[in-house]
């Protein structure tokens, strides 16, 4: 059986580009950039700085250039930087700290990504010509394998305590910060302001074709400008692709409360589907974690009968299928894919 209703919940990655974003991009004004000289994407970094509360800000192709861009601007060769166990930078970006920055990462056992702050505290290497310099301890937020979590600000407050303490350096991968931040009703300025970088991505719930943002210091983005251009980063008429994401800071930041709603009610329909199949007491954003055994399945077995009945969706970690809400997932597209849930399920 093969659907030809699709309904595409691997990732909000998959999102289209809007016709106002479409006109937008089709009727930029650009320039080059590595001089500095596109107006729409500087309107954008400056527009980006000044919503983050940041000095500045850095167009980047995507967001684990964004990250490995900031991380490297941190600290180099030989450096380690501090994480949870199941960070994107760690399991999800072909070990480019490593290859491509000769960075060290330390990961860490988190709760739902959240790294408490004695386990930090015990990661930091003493001072001694033998061991790696601890340099950066990295944060998610929200953070994707935990599903779509919240990194609480006390948490993000404990961490910077470390930090300052001990001279290190905070960054954030903050792909989905907007998400964070409607959800939980923290403005992206308070979370910037409690690190020294951090990472966003206009090209997931945002709804942006290509393209993420790096934002921090002056003095930060002006290296890491340095190191955008060395990684390969270095683009040239980038209007055309940062006029959608002006759009976007107008039209697709408060609609991402629709994203959480929709993945809330995908997750109480699948718990009443097979009850602790899912949690949805800790659905905070727009991801939905599956443990497909409750269904019958395999995660590869489940994603493939749900896929023969249009309904996509991602075999994630061991045992967990992983289904993302975005905006070109409608209500009715959710109704759809619970009853195709409940048609599956054994
Ligand atoms: N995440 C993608 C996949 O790589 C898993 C997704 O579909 O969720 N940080 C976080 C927290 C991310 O989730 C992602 C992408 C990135 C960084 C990298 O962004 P891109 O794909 O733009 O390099």
């Amino acid at each position: 059986m093969t659907s030809e209703r699709i309904v595409d919940l691997r990732s909000d990655t998959v999102t289209k580009p809007t016709d106002q974003m479409r006109e937008a991009m089709a009727n930029a004004e650009v320039g080059d950039e590595v001089f500095w000289e596109d107006p729409t994407t500087n309107l954008l970094q400056e527009r980006v700085a000044e919503l983050c509360g940041e000095e500045a800000a850095l167009f980047v192709p995507s967001g684990s250039m964004g990250n490995l861009v900031s991380l490297r601007t941190m600290a180099g060769p030989g450096d380690e930087v501090i994480c949870d166990s199941d960070a994107h930078i760690l399991n999800y970006e072909v070990a480019s700290l490593a290859a491509v920055a000769g960075i060290q990462a330390r990961a860490l056992p988190g709760k739902w990504g959240v790294l408490d702050p004695d386990t930090l505290v015990s990661a930091i290497r003493p001072g001694s010509h033998t061991f790696p310099r601890t340099k950066v301890i990295a944060l998610e937020n929200t953070h994707n394998l935990a599903g779509g979590t919240i990194y609480p600000m006390d948490d993000i407050r404990a961490a910077r305590k470390v930090a300052d303490e001990y001279d290190l350096k905070i960054h954030m991968d903050g792909a989905r910060i907007f998400n964070a931040s409607v959800a939980s009703g923290v403005p992206v300025s308070d979370y910037c302001a409690l690190v020294d970088g951090m990472t966003f991505c206009f090209s997931k719930g945002l709804g942006c074709p290509v393209g993420s943002m790096v934002v921090g210091s002056a003095d930060f983005i002006h290296e890491a400008h340095r190191f955008r251009k060395m990684h390969g980063g270095g683009m040239r008429q980038t209007g055309v692709l940062t006029a959608a994401c002006l759009v976007a800071l107008d039209t697709m930041i408060d609609r991402l409360a629709v994203d959480h709603l929709n993945a809330r009610r995908l997750a109480e329909g699948i718990d009443q589907i097979a009850p602790g199949a899912t949690t949805p007491f800790n659905v905070q954003t727009n991801m939905v974690l599956v443990t497909t055994e409750k269904l019958g399945y395999g995660p590869d077995e489940f994603v493939h009968a749900m896929g023969e009945r249009g309904i996509r969706c991602l075999a994630y970690r061991r045992g967990i299928v992983r289904m993302v809400t975005h905006k070109d997932v409608s209500d009715a597209d959710i109704s759809w894919a619970l009853e195709q849930t409940a048609a599956v399920a054994r």
